[in-house]
């Protein structure tokens, strides 16, 4: 019997102008745009491989070597039948095409990067799960128009379609027909801006990303003034910022958004913390780093971990920097040049 098959991968994107809120929580439509650098693909990655065929009587799923469920995933559920509808519209337009979209699946996929680097594995795992999707399926779309099908697995998955710096605009239809990514600027850019990764720690966050920003929509009046008033010119400041390759304005922005998001989770009732001592001192330092020029740039996400944006050049003073106030600091290049990823021992207690 037949087996269609596709592999692909799909990189991690870190925010610079965060998403934090849904106005609908089941098509994932935002309550503000945001903005995203993607990291190189060479480095961080989930690659998934699907197969279909007669022979299979169900659709499964295997995460990093482990079967899960389908049917209990309803993000997962969407993003199939979505590609699936589509499928079956260009079979029933050209009867040669071989009838996949009836056919079960295999969903194998895995993280290049460890679990313990602390990343969002939901970007690159709905983004890569769509486009392989897209493959096996021979699907006409272009990147945004997956994008819009990436958003309904999870919201970020959306800006990891594109390489470079990606927005995603929220849109303002009620079918989420216009919530999709496009590309600000290839990643052939900028190439001089690179991202270190900072593992503060590796433990599972206290509160999902899905429930924290929902509580923030409920309770944080902080959250309406931002979507209302910050982030619409934040997000023209930051696309002229990257296509003039502003980098003192890019940080600046970028580690207001990063504040803001986190001031926001702390509006939340009861409130979320995602940062811990060291992601406050990471802030001082970085501060205290850029008191006479801006040099380099903090962005932390659902959780401790920081990830520092600078120039090319800045990379080993501040890998000199860490060090220094973090002695015993292990720099691990093995991810290459783009997202070098350190782990930080706690802080000396005094
Ligand atoms: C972002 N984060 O823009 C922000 C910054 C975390 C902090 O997107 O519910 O995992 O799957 O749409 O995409 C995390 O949210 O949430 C996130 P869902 P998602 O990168």
């Amino acid at each position: 019997m037949t087996v269609f098959e596709a592999t692909c991968t799909a990189p991690v994107n870190i925010a610079v102008v965060k998403y934090w809120g849904k106005r609908d929580t089941s098509l994932i439509l935002p309550t503000n745009s945001s903005l995203s650098v993607t990291l190189s693909q060479d480095q961080l990655h989930s690659k998934t491989t699907i197969r279909a065929s007669a022979d299979f009587t169900s659709d499964r799923l295997w995460l990093n070597g482990i079967e899960e469920s389908i049917e209990k995933n309803k993000r997962l559920v969407a993003c199939l039948r979505e590609t699936r509808a589509l499928r079956a519209q260009i079979e029933e337009k050209d009867a040669s095409l071989p009838k996949l979209a009836s056919l079960k699946i295999h969903i194998c996929s895995e993280n290049n990067f460890p679990t313990a680097a602390g990343l969002a594995s939901s970007a690159s795992g709905y983004a890569c799960l769509v486009y392989t999707l897209s493959q096996l399926f021979q699907l006409p779309l272009d990147a945004s128009d997956l994008s819009i099908v990436a958003r309904q697995g999870s919201g970020s998955a959306c800006r990891s379609l594109f390489g470079g710096f990606v927005a995603w605009e929220m849109g303002e239809k009620a079918d989420g027909s216009d919530s999709k990514a496009v590309q600000i600027a290839p990643e052939t850019h900028w190439p001089d801006l690179q991202a270190m990764i900072c593992v503060v720690s590796d433990e599972k966050k206290g509160t999902s990303s899905t429930e924290g920003m929902q509580l923030t929509v409920k309770t944080s009046a902080l959250l309406q003034h931002r979507i209302k008033e910050v982030v619409p010119k934040r997000m023209e400041e930051m696309i002229a910022a990257i296509r003039n390759k502003d980098f003192p304005k890019f940080a600046e922005l970028t580690m207001q958004d990063s504040n803001q998001f986190h001031a926001v989770c702390l509006d939340t009732y009861p409130p979320i913390f995602y940062m811990n001592d060291i992601s406050r001192a990471i802030i001082r330092i970085i501060t205290e780093y850029n008191k006479d020029g801006v040099k380099a740039a903090y962005t932390f996400d659902a959780g401790p971990n920081a990830v520092i944006y600078a120039p090319e050049k800045n990379m080993a003073e501040i890998y000199a920097v860490l060090s220094h106030f973090f002695p015993g600091a292990t720099f691990d290049d093995s991810l290459g040049l783009l997202s070098k990823t350190s782990t930080l021992p706690p802080l000396p207690q005094n």
